[in-house]
């Protein structure tokens, strides 16, 4: 069922858990031909996320700052195609929350390690941000932040766990968000790690 988080922004708790080992396992075709890696940012620090893409485009980040690209920088192939299951997911997540007509180019897969954490950041990369995010947990649970439209602002607090899913549009697009270090654990399916996939509209 939908619970509203924010203006634009509303929950499927376990949405996707009947899918959960379907979904892990597209995952780990996916990195056997495109590796997670860690990448570095812009200001050179080592992100503790590691991260693969599918998709027509794929999120990366270098010395020439965050952007989407066609290939995979670490083998110069073009990123696999999204799994139909993946997709469907995303627009019918998407649906739910009242945003028809999303059509997702970009997926990216999130890989978090116990410790591993993502600080509070803006997702706009993308062209049009009136088109939402859809973002999927899968494995362990994290604690995820969201604040205002500036970094300073408060945050309130949420678990995500295996199956939720999260739909961010409209003035929730623009918050600020982030995912406190993962605890330590062991998930039936997904073993010591958190999966996240986010579903974007890159142009
Ligand atoms: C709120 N990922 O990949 S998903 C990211 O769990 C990212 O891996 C987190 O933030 C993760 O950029 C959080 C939930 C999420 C995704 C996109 C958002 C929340 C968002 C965009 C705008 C506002
Ligand atoms: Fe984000």
């Amino acid at each position: 069922w939908v619970e509203p988080l924010a203006e634009g922004a509303v929950i499927l708790r376990r949405r996707a858990r009947q899918q959960g080992a379907a979904l892990l396992a597209s995952i780990a075709q996916i990195a056997a031909q495109h590796p997670f890696q860690h990448l570095i940012t812009p200001g050179g620090y080592r992100m503790s996320v590691a991260m693969t893409n599918c998709g027509d485009l794929g999120w990366s980040s270098g010395r020439r700052g965050y952007h989407y690209s066609d290939v995979d920088s670490f083998n110069g192939r073009r990123w696999p195609a999204m799994p139909q299951g993946f997709l469907l997911l995303a627009q019918q997540a998407a649906q739910e929350a009242g945003f028809t007509d999303f059509q997702p180019d970009a997926c990216l897969i999130n890989r978090y390690e116990p410790g591993a954490r993502l600080s509070l950041h803006q997702d706009k990369d993308e062209k049009d941000l009136r088109q939402p995010i859809v973002s999927v947990s899968l494995g362990l649970p994290a604690q995820f932040q969201f604040g205002g439209f500036a970094r300073g602002d408060g945050v309130q607090r949420l678990l995500l766990e295996h199956g939720d899913v999260v739909v961010w549009g409209g003035p929730s697009r623009l918050r600020f968000h982030g995912i406190l270090p993962l605890k330590p654990g062991e998930h039936p399916l997904a073993g010591p790690y958190r999966y996240n996939l986010t579903f974007r509209r890159a142009r």
